[in-house]
C-alpha cells in the first residue's frame, strides 16, 4: 500500500487557481512588495504582519550590506544570490581580504552581473574588523547591515533585522541566536564561550544583550560612520559593542534593540575559521574598549 503523502507534498492550489478573479491582483502583488505588504495587512492584521516582518518600505530607502570576504569562494555567489532576493533595495559592499582561493574571480563576476554590488580590494590579509571599516567608509545608504559571506545567517531575517529602525524606535539592531529562533545544533565549547563573552561584555557595558559575537548588527548609517573602530581581527564584535554602549547617554542617546535570528553554523571542515585564540583576543577587546575608546 502507498503511503499517503505528507500534507506538504500535496500540491496546494494557487489563489488564481481558487478564484480566477485574483489573477490580475496576484499578478500585481509578484512584483510590488509593498502592495503584497499592503494586501497582507488587510488579510492578516497588523500585529500579525508585524510579527513575520512585513511592513511597508519607505520611499527612497536604501540597505547597505557589507560583506567581509576570506577564501569564501564555495559559499559566496549563492550567499550573494540570497541576499538579492531579499525584496528592500540595496547596494552590495563586498570587501575581498587578500583571499588567496578563486574569491577574487567570483567577486569579479558579481560586480558585472549586478548593478548595485561594489567591490573594494584589501592590500593584504587583514582580518574582519579591518574589512568592515573598509566596507562602511563607502556606504550610501539609510541603514547598514553586516553580513558574513557563508551561509550561517539568513539574509531572508533582514526585513525583521531592519524594522526597529524603519519604525523609529531604535538606532542599532542586534541579531541574537539565543532568543529563540531555529539553530543547526554543533559545537557546545562554542555556544558556552559566546554566552561567557557576552556576559563579561555586559558586565563591563550594562547592555542586557544575550549575542554580543553575533554577525547580525544593523545600524542606521550616521550610527556607524560616527564610530571610529580600531580592531583588525574579530575583536571588531566587543568594540562596536563597547562603543555603542557610550554613546546610549548624552543629548542624542543611541537605542539598542535585540532580535531573534536563526543560525545555521557550518563547521571547520565546512570553512568555518574562528579559533580559540579569537576568543581570547575579543576578551582582551572587552576589557580593553571598556577602559579607553
Ligand atoms: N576568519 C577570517 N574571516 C575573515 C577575514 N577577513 C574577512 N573575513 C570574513 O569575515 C567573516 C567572518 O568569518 P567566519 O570565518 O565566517 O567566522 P566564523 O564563521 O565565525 O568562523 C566571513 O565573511 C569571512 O570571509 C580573515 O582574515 N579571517
Ligand atoms: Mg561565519
Amino acid at each position: 500500500m502507498t503511503p499517503a503523502p505528507a500534507p506538504e507534498d500535496k500540491p496546494q492550489p494557487h489563489a488564481a487557481e481558487l478564484a480566477p478573479e485574483l489573477a490580475p491582483l496576484m499578478a500585481r502583488i509578484a512584483t510590488d512588495p509593498n502592495a503584497r505588504a499592503a494586501v497582507l495587512r488587510e488579510l492578516l492584521g497588523d500585529a500579525a504582519c508585524r510579527q513575520i516582518g512585513i511592513y511597508q518600505i519607505p520611499t527612497g530607502f536604501k540597505l547597505s550590506v557589507v560583506i567581509p570576504v576570506y577564501n569564501e569562494e564555495r559559499w559566496l555567489a549563492e550567499l550573494v544570490r540570497r541576499v538579492q532576493a531579499v525584496e528592500i533595495p540595496k547596494e552590495l559592499i563586498l570587501v575581498n581580504d587578500f583571499s588567496t582561493d578563486g574569491t577574487p574571480a567570483i567577486l569579479a563576476q558579481l560586480e558585472k552581473q549586478y548593478d548595485n554590488v561594489r567591490v573594494f580590494h584589501q592590500p593584504k590579509n587583514m582580518g574582519k574588523g579591518a574589512a568592515l571599516r573598509e566596507g562602511f567608509k563607502h556606504c550610501t545608504g539609510d541603514v547598514v547591515i553586516v553580513q558574513d559571506a557563508d551561509w550561517e545567517y539568513d539574509p531572508a531575517e533582514y526585513p525583521k533585522l531592519v524594522q526597529p529602525i524603519l519604525d523609529g524606535r531604535a538606532d542599532v539592531v542586534i541579531g541574537s541566536r539565543f532568543i529563540g529562533e531555529s539553530h543547526r545544533v554543533l559545537y557546545y565549547w562554542h555556544s558556552v564561550a559566546n554566552k561567557w563573552l557576552t556576559t563579561l561584555s555586559n558586565w563591563f557595558t550594562n547592555l542586557n544583550l544575550t549575542d554580543m559575537e553575533t554577525c547580525y548588527k544593523v545600524f542606521k548609517r550616521e550610527v556607524i560612520q560616527s564610530i571610529t573602530l580600531k580592531s583588525n581581527r574579530f575583536g571588531f564584535e566587543p568594540e562596536v559593542t563597547a562603543k555603542i554602549a557610550r554613546r546610549r547617554k548624552g543629548k542624542a542617546p543611541w537605542r539598542i534593540y535585540e532580535v531573534p535570528i536563526s543560525y545555521s553554523g557550518r563547521t571547520y571542515e565546512e570553512g568555518k575559521k574562528i579559533r580559540l585564540k579569537d576568543a581570547f583576543q575579543a576578551l582582551y577587546c572587552i576589557v580593553r574598549y571598556w577602559i579607553k575608546d
